[in-house]
């Protein structure tokens, strides 16, 4: 069965921002993107609003900006700690990036996760018409597939993670994880950044919950046919091209080069999260202080770092860290005219940061386990085409995928780290220029209108035999 015409897109996710401020600070890459996305089609964006109430009512708050309609609603204390702070930060994040020895399990944690689950889809309910597509994005609203079609929605569901797909042996440790994955099946398609977290998934459910894969690729269980597919999200590239050509990104840029004092620059520009691998960074980096001696005052690396999630203590804990390591960097090897580290903890503009990108030697994207990494691809897509910048990425990035021409390292090395800063330096002309090229070429060719196509063109077209289909 065809569906040709779509006639409303709802974007569910867990916070809204209002797509107008995009510009001005750390937003996460997600709601960037969605934004990007929403623009294309009618329809609206709903979500928490990010506000507390001191009950929670069901109001929604409608608003246009920027060309997208958001529907937001407001969360008690409570639900905000539990299925925020608690079951998304505490619990669901550290597991999928590999980080059982981080994964706190309180039951009251997942009872308020099903709870505002609950509470998404009682409220959205009334406000779905029968031909409307649903997408619904990432790992803090799991069950709501599940939760709508209880309350008789029929229609196309679709879920993209943007994290990982972690391990089978990892996912194990969750208490109740066969219960929420079986939710997943309430969805008709879901969608992943890499072939690997799909395949993952696959595994799971069929090794753990006896789900059957059938020759088209799809699995079936208790009666439901899900698809799962491999759609990388990408950057609104024309876009973010534009704003690096910008009269604010050609100032960021100019006053960065002059700051820079002819110095070349390393940028690393990320959430403060410990996923990131921020302390492996500034330890493979020290690396190349102390194995090339002669390069100390000839680069420095700024790394840019906005807080995220302060309220969750083990992001307080890694901003200490990080506060404590390049402190004794830069104390070990700063002289009087040159700071090895410059670490700032805000968020930019995103022409600003178009600009700083450009100014930048070397762009190092080293995160330990990220779903996809946007910053990779903001860095290749701000580049001067007849002078690019190195991207270094790590290999444990879902963006290392297409970015297979990036030099690519495991940054759990700092060996490897300091060979890579050390060669990325050395770099001819010609062959930063071929790299940046087939970098650009991908940039450019998966950029987030063809994640948002390839997604719901997946979503629309179902072509199960029409038992397989009904609702459990
Ligand atoms: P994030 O973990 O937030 O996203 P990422 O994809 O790198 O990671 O996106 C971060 C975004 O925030 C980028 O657009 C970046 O420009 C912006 N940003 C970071 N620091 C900033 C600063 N100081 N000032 C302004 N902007 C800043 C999650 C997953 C990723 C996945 C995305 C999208 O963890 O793996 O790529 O969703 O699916």
């Amino acid at each position: 069965m065809e569906f040709n015409t779509l006639s409303r897109l709802i974007v569910i996710s867990n916070r809204v921002q209002p797509p107008g401020a995009a510009s001005s600070g750390a937003q996460g890459g997600l709601s960037v993107a969605l934004a990007a996305a929403l623009r294309e089609y009618t329809g609206f964006w709903f979500g928490w609003s990010g506000e507390s109430t001191e009950q929670f009512t069901g109001h929604i708050n409608f608003e246009r900006d920027d060309g997208v309609t958001t529907a937001t609603i407001d969360l008690e204390d409570q639900d905000i700690e539990e299925y925020y702070n608690g079951y998304a930060n505490r619990t669901l994040w550290p597991l999928f990036h590999d980080r059982v020895d981080l994964a706190e399990y309180e039951r009251g944690f997942a009872g308020g996760y099903q709870r505002v689950n609950e509470r998404f889809a009682e409220t959205l309910r009334p406000l779905v018409e029968p031909d409307d597509a649903i997408w619904v994005q990432d790992y803090h609203l799991f069950p709501l597939g599940s939760e709508l079609r209880k309350l008789g929605c029929e229609n196309r569901i679709g879920l993209f993670l943007h994290i990982p797909w972690p391990a089978r042996r990892v996912l194990s440790s969750l208490p109740m994880a066969e219960e929420l994955v079986s939710t997943l099946f309430a969805y008709d398609v879901i969608g992943f950044h890499t072939d690997e977290w799909r395949d993952s998934f696959t595994e799971y459910v069929t090794q753990q919950l006896g789900a059957v894969l059938n020759d088209e690729g799809d699995i079936s269980l208790g009666g439901r046919t899900i698809r799962a597919i491999t759609c990388p999200i990408g950057i609104d590239t024309k876009e973010f091209v534009a704003m690096s050509q910008s009269e604010t990104a050609k100032l960021s840029y100019r006053q960065m080069r002059e700051s820079a004092n002819n110095r070349e620059m390393i940028v690393g520009v990320d959430r403060l999260d410990y996923s990131k691998g921020l302390e492996e960074r500034f330890l493979g980096y020290e690396r190349f202080l102390v194995e090339h001696p002669e390069e100390r005052k000839e680069v420095f690396l700024l790394q840019i770092a906005p807080p995220s999630r302060e309220t969750v203590e083990t992001y307080q804990n890694i901003r200490t860290a990080l506060e404590g390591l390049s402190g004794r960097i830069n104390g070990a090897y700063a002289d009087i005219d040159w700071v090895p580290i410059r670490y700032v903890n805000q968020g930019y503009r995103r022409d600003v940061l178009a600009g700083i990108y450009r100014a930048a030697k070397i762009g190092l994207v080293t995160p330990l386990r990220d779903g996809m990494n946007l910053v990779a691809k903001e860095y290749v897509a701000a580049q001067d085409p007849e002078d690019p910048g190195v991207l270094i990425l790590s290999r444990f990035a879902g963006a290392a995928i297409q970015l297979k021409d990036a030099v690519l390292i495991n940054p759990y090395s700092a060996e490897e780290m300091a060979d890579a800063i050390a060669s990325a330096l050395r770099m001819d002309k010609p062959e930063r220029i071929r790299r940046w090229r087939l970098l650009m070429d991908s940039v450019e060719k998966e950029d987030v209108v063809w994640w948002r196509q390839t997604f719901v063109d997946a979503l629309m077209t179902d072509d199960r035999s029409d038992d397989s289909v009904d609702i459990a």
